[in-house]
C-alpha cells in the first residue's frame, strides 16, 4: 500500500479522499490555492502546499506546480478527484512518466473514452447498444444534412470532445441543423479547443441511468448496479437516486451486461461509469463513459456498503478486488441531495458568500458529506456545492421520508440554497410513484410560477 498519497483537489472530494487515506494508514499532501487558505481539506490533510491564486487555471489546473508538489513531498501517488484534472490524459500520462500513481484508468484510456466518437465505436464493437448516428465526426454541413435524412429529426450535434451536456445543440429541421452544426462547432472550439462534432438521433423524454464499474488491475471487473441521475437542471444533477424505480431486474441485468462488456473490452481499471439514456419503451442505449470518480458515488456506496475511493486506492496500489460479482448485492435503497449555494427559485442564481450559521443533519440512515462549517466563505472561482446529503434505508418510501426529514433540519444561513427545491421534488406525488424523467424539474418550476400567479379561484 501507498505511504502518501497527494489529493489534487478541493472541498467535498478532498476531504473524502483523505479521510480514506487516514483509514487506510496513508498520510496525505493536500494542495491549494491561495483563495482555499481556511479550507477544510488543508486543516484535515498531515501537510499543504500552496500552488498559486484563486483562479483555478492558475491552481488545481497547474500540472507542473502539482507535479513539483508531488516531488517536494516525496508522494507515491495522486488522487485527481472529480473535474479539474480528473479526465485529462495529458496529466494522467506525465504521473506515469514521473513514476507517481494516478489513482484512475491508464492515461490511453482517459484518451479514448474522452473523444466521444471512440467511446461509442468501443461501446459498440463490445456489443453494447448505442444511439444511432453519425459514424465517427461529421465533416461538413451536407454530411449532417444527409445524416439528418437518413436517421430522422429531431436530432442532436454534440461535441466530440464533450461531455456532461456542453456544446450540445439540437435540431428539428435543416435550417436548425446547418445552424446547430456551427454554433456547436464554435462552441467546442472555444470550450476544448476541438471544433469536431458528431450527430445523434434526440432521444426524447430518456431517464439517465449510469453503471457503477470497479476493475482492478489484473483484469477483473465488476458492476456495482445503476444510479438513477434524470434530475438535472442545465445539466446539473439536483438528486440521485439507486435502484432506478425505472428499472426491473431483466432491464438491470441487461443494462449491467452491457456496461461490464465496455468496461472488460478496454481492460478498464479503477472505478468507472457507463452513461446509457433509457426512451419511454424501455430501449437503452450507450452515450459515454466517465473516467473518474463521481460526485454521486456515495449513493451507490450506501446502497451495496463498499466505500469506493478505498477500492480505488487498493486497486492503484495493485491489490486485487477483494470481492465478486455475486458478493455484490444491492442492500438498501439510497437517495443523495447535492445541496448548492444557487437560488433555485431565481433562476438558479450562484449566491456566493460566507455561511454565517451551518448545522448539518444526522441521525440514522443519513450521511453528510461537506467541506463547510459555520463562518466558511464559499469562494467565487469554483462550483458552488455546500453539501451532499446522502439518505439510505430499506425501501423508497422510507428514503425519500428520511431524506425530507434531514433537509428540514439542515440550518445553512447567509447564503440561498437549492434546498426548497429538493423538498418540493420530495414531495411531489409523481416523483413519489418514481415517475420522472430529464424534463422533470424544468416542468415543476413551470408549473409552480404558473400557480404563484394565477392562484386557485
Ligand atoms: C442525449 C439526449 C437525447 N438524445 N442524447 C445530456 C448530458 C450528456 N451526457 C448527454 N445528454 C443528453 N444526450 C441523445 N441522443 C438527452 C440528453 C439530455 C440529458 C441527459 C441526461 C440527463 C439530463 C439531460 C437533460 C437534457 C438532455
Amino acid at each position: 500500500m501507498f505511504e502518501k498519497v497527494l489529493i489534487a483537489n478541493r472541498g467535498e472530494i478532498a476531504v473524502r479522499v483523505i479521510r480514506a487515506c487516514r483509514e487506510l494508514g496513508i498520510r496525505t499532501l493536500a494542495v491549494y490555492s491561495e483563495a482555499d487558505a481556511n479550507s477544510m481539506h488543508v486543516q484535515l490533510a498531515d501537510q499543504a502546499i500552496c500552488i498559486g491564486s484563486g483562479a483555478s487555471a492558475d491552481s488545481y489546473l497547474k500540472i507542473d506546480r502539482i507535479i513539483s508538489a508531488a516531488e517536494v513531498g516525496d508522494v507515491e501517488a495522486i488522487h485527481p478527484g472529480y473535474g479539474f484534472l480528473a479526465e485529462n490524459a495529458h496529466f494522467a500520462e506525465i504521473c506515469e512518466n514521473c513514476n507517481i500513481k494516478f489513482i484512475g484508468p491508464r492515461s490511453a484510456t482517459i484518451k479514448m473514452m474522452g473523444d466521444k466518437t471512440v467511446a461509442k465505436d468501443t461501446a459498440r464493437k463490445a456489443g453494447c447498444p448505442i444511439v444511432p448516428g453519425s459514424d465517427g465526426p461529421v465533416g461538413s454541413e451536407q454530411d449532417a444534412l444527409k445524416l439528418a435524412k437518413k436517421i430522422g429529426y429531431p436530432v442532436l450535434v454534440k461535441a466530440v470532445a464533450g461531455g456532461g451536456g456542453r456544446g450540445m445543440r439540437i435540431a428539428h429541421n435543416d435550417v436548425s441543423l446547418v445552424k446547430g452544426y456551427h454554433t456547436a462547432r464554435t462552441e467546442a472550439e472555444r470550450a476544448f479547443a476541438n471544433p469536431a462534432v458528431y450527430i445523434e438521433k434526440y432521444v426524447e423524454t430518456p431517464r439517465h441511468i449510469e453503471i457503477q464499474i470497479l476493475g482492478d488491475q489484473k483484469g477483473r471487473i465488476v458492476h456495482l448496479f445503476e444510479r438513477d441521475c434524470s434530475l438535472q437542471r442545465r445539466h446539473q444533477k439536483v438528486l440521485e437516486e439507486t435502484p432506478s424505480p425505472a428499472l426491473d431486474e431483466d432491464l438491470r441485468k441487461r443494462i449491467s451486461k452491457a456496461a461490464i462488456k465496455v468496461a472488460e473490452s478496454v481492460e478498464y481499471s479503477s472505478a468507472g461509469t457507463i452513461e446509457f439514456l433509457l426512451d419511454p419503451k424501455g430501449n437503452f442505449y450507450f452515450i459515454e463513459m466517465n473516467t473518474r470518480i463521481q460526485v454521486e458515488h456515495p449513493v451507490t456506496e450506501e446502497a451495496v456498503g463498499l466505500d469506493l475511493v478505498k477500492e480505488q486506492i487498493r486497486i492503484a496500489a495493485g491489490e486485487p478486488l477483494s470481492f465478486e460479482q455475486r458478493d455484490i448485492r444491492l442492500l438498501r435503497h439510497a437517495i443523495e441531495c447535492r445541496i448548492n449555494a444557487e437560488d433555485a427559485y431565481n433562476g438558479f442564481r450562484p449566491s456566493p458568500g460566507t455561511i454565517s450559521f451551518y448545522y448539518p443533519p444526522g441521525g440514522h440512515g443519513i450521511r453528510v458529506d461537506s467541506h463547510c462549517y459555520g463562518g466558511y466563505t464559499i469562494p467565487s472561482h469554483y462550483d458552488s456545492m455546500i453539501a451532499k446529503v446522502i439518505a439510505y434505508g430499506h425501501d423508497r418510501r422510507t428514503t425519500i421520508a428520511r431524506m425530507h426529514r434531514a433537509l428540514s433540519e439542515f440550518r445553512i444561513e447567509g447564503v440561498k440554497t437549492t434546498i426548497p427545491l429538493q423538498r418540493a421534488i420530495l414531495q411531489d406525488p409523481e416523483f413519489q410513484r418514481g415517475r420522472y424523467n430529464t424534463a422533470f424539474i424544468e416542468n415543476l418550476l413551470n408549473r409552480e410560477q404558473r400557480e404563484a400567479a394565477e392562484p386557485e379561484v
